[in-house]
């Protein structure tokens, strides 16, 4: 039985959220706010215009849309420096394989991110050509928790949704997926992605059975 495996980006195939971590942080500074770590976590999966809110509501800070429109480009200018240095070793853990058996049954592979960067992070990785489709922050209107990037993902490999399986790391991501009517496998923490059909904190853990079993079932 073929079926489309759609893939979230930052936090399922590459660990971003680190560079996206830095670049905010030097924004912040500039306003004179302490971005933690732990505060970056509530950015995952989220757009880069709602990522600035957040962290202008954090810091309790009022701007103007003029300039936040120039934190916008230069939080991507200092971004975009970090991914120009990335490579192969930056993929997380099993990756490849999962991929690899993906191609090797003939399944449908697309990519569903919130980032507008998901084309040059794949190339610098060398990961692009095995996916078949990408449908990333250029491509919708509405960010995830709602359903659209994920339903034209499913368009593209011309899969209907109930066919289709969506790896994500972010709760936003799960609630996407559950809300587009696919199957939901979080990567990360059980805890965080309760709502997720199944949770793998890396996939690592998820066998070529398992996957075997998505795509018969
Ligand atoms: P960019 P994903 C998301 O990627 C990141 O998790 C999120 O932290 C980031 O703000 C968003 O992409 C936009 O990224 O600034 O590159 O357009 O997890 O949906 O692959
Ligand atoms: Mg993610």
């Amino acid at each position: 039985m073929k079926k489309a495996f759609i893939f979230d980006l930052d936090g399922v195939i590459v660990d971003t959220a680190k560079f996206h971590y830095l670049a905010w942080r030097n924004l912040a500074k500039g306003i004179d706010f302490d971005f933690t770590e732990e505060q970056n976590e509530q950015f995952k999966g989220v757009s880069r215009v709602r990522s600035l809110e957040i962290l202008l509501d954090m810091a309790k800070y009022t701007a103007t849309q003029e300039q936040k429109e120039v934190w916008l480009v230069q939080k991507n200018e200092e971004y975009l420096k970090y991914i120009q240095k990335m490579d192969e070793s930056e993929i997380l853990p099993d990756v490849p394989r999962v991929l690899d058996y993906l191609i090797e049954n003939q399944q449908g592979i697309a990519l569903g991110s919130a980032s507008k960067n998901a084309r040059p992070i794949l190339e610098r990785v060398s990961l692009l050509d095995k996916f078949q489709a990408i449908v990333d922050g250029n491509d919708v209107t509405a960010a995830k928790p709602d359903p659209e990037v994920f339903v034209k993902g499913a368009q593209a490999l011309k899969t209907e949704a109930k066919d289709c399986i969506v790896f994500e790391d972010s709760i936003a991501g799960i609630q996407a997926a559950n809300a587009a009517g696919m199957i939901s496998i979080g990567i990360g923490d059980p805890t965080v992605l309760h709502e997720a059909f199944h949770v793998f904190t890396n996939f690592t853990e998820l066998s070529n059975d398992f996957l075997q079993e998505l795509i018969a079932s």
